[in-house]
Formats: structure tokens, sequence, C-alpha cells
């Protein structure tokens, strides 16, 4: 019998809403409970179109909205064969940040509307749970100053997270909102409970396709 397929499972939220931490937490905890789990991140800045988003995002250059959007997605898509093939392995993916970010913090940008942002990234692994660390801009100003890359000031994280709100109401994506605002432990804790429920269930179904 194939070995049961691992899960893709998703963190998304604005900056500073502790996604990172979380991330390697939860690797941590399912590999301390002997499930198979690894972490992977988008942007994934080693590849070379990786270098080129970091570049941009560290503001060294400027890129076109609408080919910086390309980009991100590309980036997406040169890592699917390898997903696919860590998944198919059993092994739980977690992924700190992935298309709703995409869509989110382009569609931010003005004269773009979130249809047009999806596109590139419709057919891709579709995630078994997306978590959506929820932090008010006003708590996420009390964790201190933004960072200097591009996107990082609080007008654009406002507009970002209304995007998100609006790819939220998507019932074909499984959403779980995460109070990011309660201590690191509990919210490992949330996010472990959700994760442990969407690795048993993903186990006996096929990987699916998102936005299709
Ligand atoms: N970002 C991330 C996008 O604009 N589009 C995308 O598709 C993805 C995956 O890049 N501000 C933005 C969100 C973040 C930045 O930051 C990546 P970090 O700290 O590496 O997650
Ligand atoms: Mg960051």
């Amino acid at each position: 019998m194939a070995c049961k397929r691992g899960a893709l499972i998703v963190l998304e939220g604005v900056d500073k809403a502790g996604k990172t931490t979380q991330c390697n937490r939860l690797v941590q905890a399912l590999q301390q409970s002997g499930r198979p789990a690894e972490m992977m991140r988008f942007p994934d800045r080693t590849t070379t179109i990786g270098k080129l988003i970091s570049a941009y995002l560290e503001k060294k250059s400027d890129l076109e909205d609408h080919t910086v959007h390309l980009l991100f997605s590309a980036n997406r898509w040169e890592l699917v064969p390898l997903m696919k093939k860590k998944l198919e392995q059993g092994i739980t993916l977690v992924v700190d940040r992935y298309a709703f970010s995409g869509v989110a913090f382009t569609s931010a940008k003005p004269g773009f509307c979130l249809d047009w942002c999806k596109q590139p990234d419709v057919g891709l692994p579709k995630p078994d749970l997306v978590m959506f660390l929820q932090l008010s801009p006003a708590e996420a100003a009390l964790r201190g100053q933004f960072g200097e890359e591009r996107y990082e000031t609080s007008v654009f994280q406002r507009t970002v997270q209304q995007k998100f709100e609006q790819l939220m109401k998507d019932p074909s994506v499984n959403w779980q909102v995460i109070d990011a605002a309660q201590g690191v432990d509990e919210v490992h804790n949330d996010i472990t409970s959700h994760s442990l429920n969407a690795i048993n269930i993903a186990q006996n179904l096929p990987l699916g396709e998102l936005w299709k």
C-alpha cells in the first residue's frame, strides 16, 4: 500500500503576526510527535527568481508591479514538483505564506483587482488548511516598528488586511482564523490542534488544486 500523503498547511497574516515563529514551533511539535514535517516559505529567496524578488523587497531594484506579481507566482510554481514529491512521501509541509499573500499584497496596490491577481496561481497545490493569524493594526503597532522592506508600513498593511478578509470569504478554501494576540504558547496550541485534524483528514484525500 502506498504511504499516506502529508498535509499542505499554510500560515498567512499581515507582517508581525508571528507566522515564522509559529511555523517553526509547529514543525518541531509535529516532528517530536513522530510525524514527518518540513517548513517552507514564500518567497523562497534562494532561487534565481527568489533573488530577483528579494532585491525588489529590499529596495535594491525596482520592478514593474505586474512583473513582480508574476515573479512571486513563478517562485511558487518552480517549487511545485518538490512540494508534490514531499507530500507524496508522507511529509507534511508547513508553509510560511502562499498564494494568498501574493493576491493580498498585489491587490492592495492601486489598479489591481483580486481576480486578476489570482489567475497565475490557479491550479497550484491546494492547502488542506490555511490558518490566518489575526492581529489588529493596533496590536501589531505594540510589537514595535516595521522593518525596512517594501510594503512594511501600517497604511499598506491595513489595505492588505482588507484583501485577506475578502479572500477568506471563499468557502472553497479551508480557512481557520487564529487569534494571534494570545500568548505564543496559546497560539501554538490552537495551531497544533487544527493541524493534527487537517493531517488526519488529508491522508485519505487526494491533493486538490487551488481556485479551480
Ligand atoms: N509577498 C509575499 C508578496 O508581496 N507576494 C507574495 O506572493 C508573497 C509570498 O513579500 N511583505 C510579500 C509579503 C512580505 C514579503 O516577507 C515577504 P517575508 O518576511 O519574507 O515573509
Ligand atoms: Mg516578514
